[in-house]
């Protein structure tokens, strides 16, 4: 046996706790950290294949410096001093010329944000942005609206539940793997598992209920949903009354919204609804409505995910054993929280490019707000961007589009451990020392039980990369406000965050998770108090109308393909982790390419078999790509399906150059198509003709 080291997973953006076997500087095996409940050993596969990509050369090595024009592929390779005094020098000329402000950070939100939210601001810029825009934005908001507490800021007791209702939630697929072992924890004690999507996954197989529904109209079916629950008496008369608001208004909105005007929209049977309302009913309050997680799909999603969070209370499972859960953090079990490592940088003295948009959605930080500002120069110009861990390029539709918006930053920095998209795309590009290589700054992890977690280096840097930590601490000496980032060395950052919470280095030694509390922590039922203004569970929301929106929106039906033409829809698969790891040589050896799912009666029409290969326009008419059907009747006839992420035309990824297609490349024209209060981007809102190639 080797050494073990306590880390967290990297391998995606969910970073389960692992425990990392080391033998002679070398990794042999990761499984998820026994000693965390969820976990027990399990990892999925995307974990597991840390150790290929661990070892594989097709991994950025060195610092690079571009030496050629902006995406051509021309790299120069550089000492680390010479490029982050490259970028350096370029910061300090921009913020010169255009101002502080002028420089922005994006980031892939989640547990770790304090370093580069410290480092943005030490450099006197308020322009920070995460990747949510891109992914659960609408979700976050909606949940906000109706509790007051953001989407991580909340959760499900799956493993004690009756019933699980899974609304577009590809829960077994799109994974986060305490998540699926609590919901099948759940399952085998007998919990029901309902499943609603556009096509059958492997969560339908695994469902008691399985609807498939018209593309974009979960809307409809939630209304027919509450509509039935509320007439029929089925919802928590005592848990609404004494603690929501709104509940006559929402009454008297779903009033024309029976279950037979749902089943006309989304094709979901007014039985079906029907026999669902009575079998939460009898199970109540031990049921759960998923919110959604990348629900941020439809102009409407923002309604859609308010009216799952609705549900959650009608039930009466709201901080229930079995239900919807608001997560603890250290002050709920009366413990400091770790200290910011930005505690005493000053504000910056402008505010964020969005705060003064016009056409302003819900909340600030919208990258592609951001976006704007690069494109338009309005309120003020966006010169400079540093993405790091977040492929922006990949990730916000139309990579080809965008280029007008990159093309007017005077630098555009990456800090990456692959060529993503936008590194190549990039003026410079930062290798990081992989997640097996590095120790991250400590993270507070909420829920019934919160805890602190420790990602802790397990092997030596292979290549010529550094630790994140690092890397900023760096930057900021070079920038002049290295008094902002005295460290030296990453124990010295975890001293500062520890200072005051009594947990000590040695406390995370035996099993790389400290525990705040022993039992999981509820609020007393009796006395239920929720971040909104009123304190309450807001059906109408206070916020909302503050802002100008609407909290009960009439339903809009959306609109159907013309003939030839599909909604382009996507997901994920549980062997790939978005575009990061289509090259990672076992999982391409899983599953190399992707198809398109096309409904047996639309491919009968063009003459097409699985296997055949199909041509598919973008929008914009000029954009096409050929690839091979595979045609199923378990999806909607007006919906084609392809998973995220391939397609990768970077060719020093030699095992997954040119291969399959790339989805956000058909989304041509849509980079500012978002939810209108959300903000999510509605990539969705794409149709694309097929046709035999
Ligand atoms: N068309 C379409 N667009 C989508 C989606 C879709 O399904 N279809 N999904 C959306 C969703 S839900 C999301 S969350 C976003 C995801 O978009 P991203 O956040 O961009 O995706 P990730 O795969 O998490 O990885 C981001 C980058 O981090 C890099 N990375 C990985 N590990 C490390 C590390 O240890 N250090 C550093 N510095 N970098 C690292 C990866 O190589 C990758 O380039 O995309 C969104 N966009
Ligand atoms: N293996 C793996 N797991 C992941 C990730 C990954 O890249 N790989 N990424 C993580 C991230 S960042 C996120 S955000 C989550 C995303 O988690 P999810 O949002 O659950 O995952 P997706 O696969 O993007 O989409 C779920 C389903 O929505 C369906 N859908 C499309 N249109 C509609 C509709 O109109 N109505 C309904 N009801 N369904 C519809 C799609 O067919 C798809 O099966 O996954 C996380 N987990
Ligand atoms: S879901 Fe898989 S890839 Fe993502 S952090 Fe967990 S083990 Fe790693
Ligand atoms: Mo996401």
């Amino acid at each position: 046996m080797g050494q073990f080291v306590y880390s967290l997973c990297g391998m995606c953006a969910v970073r389960c706790p692992v425990r990392v076997e080391v033998k002679d500087g070398r990794v042999t095996w990761i499984e998820g950290n026994p000693h965390v409940g969820g976990m027990e050993g399990s990892l999925c596969a995307k974990g597991a294949a840390a150790i290929s990509f661990e070892y594989d050369s097709e991994r950025v090595q060195t610092p690079l410096i571009r030496d050629g024009a902006r995406g051509s592929g021309r790299w120069r390779k550089a000492s680390w001093d010479e490029a982050l005094d490259y970028i350096g020098e370029k910061l300090k000329a921009t913020q010169a010329k255009y101002g502080k402000k002028s420089v922005a950070l994006t980031d892939r939100g989640g547990l770790f944000t304090d370093l580069t939210k410290s480092f943005i601001k030490a450099i006197g810029s308020p322009n920070y942005f995460d990747h949510d825009d891109s992914c659960a934005k609408n979700v976050n908001i909606a949940v906000q609206s109706v509790y007051g507490y953001g989407r991580g800021e909340t959760g499900y007791d799956y493993a004690n539940a009756k019933h699980i209702v899974l609304v577009g939630r590809n829960l077994f697929e799109a994974l986060n793997v305490k998540e699926v072992n609590n919901v099948l924890n759940g399952m085998e004690k007998g919990a029901k598992l309902t499943y609603v999507d556009i096509r059958a996954t492997t969560t339908a197989a695994k469902a008691d209920n399985f609807y498939r529904i018209r593309p974009g109209t979960d809307y409809a079916f939630l209304l027919g949903l509450i509509h039935e629950i509320i007439a029929k008496g089925y919802y928590d008369a005592n848990f609404v009354a004494k603690n929501c608001d709104g509940f006559e208004e929402l009454q008297a909105f779903v009033q024309p919204y029976s279950p037979e005007w749902a089943e006309r929209e989304c094709e979901i049977s007014a039985a079906n609804i029907r026999d669902l309302a009575a079998q939460v009913n009898a199970a109540k309050p031990k049921v759960i409505f998923h919110g959604g997680w990348m629900f941020a799909r439809y102009r409407d999603s923002f309604y859609a995910s308010r009216m799952l969070y609705i549900l959650n209370a009608l039930m009466g499972s709201v901080e229930t054993k079995g239900g919807f859960t608001i997560a603890k953090g250290p002050g709920d079990c009366g413990r400091k929280g770790l200290q910011s490592l930005g505690k005493n940088i000053p504000e910056p003295q402008d505010k964020i490019v969005d705060a003064a948009m016009p056409g302003k959605t819900m909340g600030s930080g919208h990258i592609v707000n951001c976006y704007k500002a690069m494109r338009y120069g309005q309120p003020y110009p966006i010169k400079a961007l540093i993405c790091y861990r977040y492929d922006v390029m990949t990730s916000l539709p139309d990579p080809e589009g965008q280029k007008k918006y990159l093309d007017n930053l005077d630098l555009l920095v990456s800090i990456d451990v692959n060529y993503s998209d936008m590194a190549w795309y990039s003026d410079v590009i930062l290798p990081e020392a992989t997640y097996l290589e590095r120790s991250n700054i400590i993270c507070a992890q909420k829920g019934l039980k919160p805890q602190f977690a420790i990602r802790r280096q397990a092997i030596e840097p292979l290549y010529d990369a550094k630790p994140g930590w690092e890397i900023f601490t760096l930057l900021a000496e070079k920038m002049g406000v290295g008094q902002y980032f005295p460290y030296k060395s990453i124990e010295d950052m975890w001293r500062v965050q520890l200072e005051g919470t009594g947990v000590t280095l040695a406390d995370f030694d035996g099993k790389g998770v400290v525990g705040l509390s022993k039992d999981a922590i509820f609020q007393d039922p009796d006395n239920l108090k929720f971040k909104t203004p009123s304190g309450k569970i807001e059906f109408v929301s206070q916020n909302l109308s503050k802002n100008g929106f609407e909290s009960l929106k009439p339903y809009v039906s959306p609109n159907r393909p013309e003939a030839g033409h599909y909604r382009l829809v996507f997901g994920r698969s549980p062997a790939q982790a978005h575009a990061q790891s289509v090259n990672n040589l076992y999982l391409n050896e899983i599953l190399p390419e992707n198809h398109l799912w096309i409904h047996e009666s639309e491919a009968m029409k063009m003459g097409v078999k699985s296997g055949d290969m199909l041509k598919i326009t973008a929008p914009d008419g000029v954009y096409t790509g050929v690839m091979k059907a595979k045609v199923t009747p378990f999806i909607h006839p007006e919906a084609v399906f392809m998973l995220h992420g391939f397609g990768n035309d970077i060719p020093l990824k030699t095992r997954s150059f040119g291969r399959g297609l790339r989805d956000s490349k058909f989304e041509t024209g849509m980079v500012e198509m978002v939810d209108p209060v959300g903000g999510g981007v509605a990539y969705l809102e794409c149709f694309v003709k097929v046709e035999k190639a």
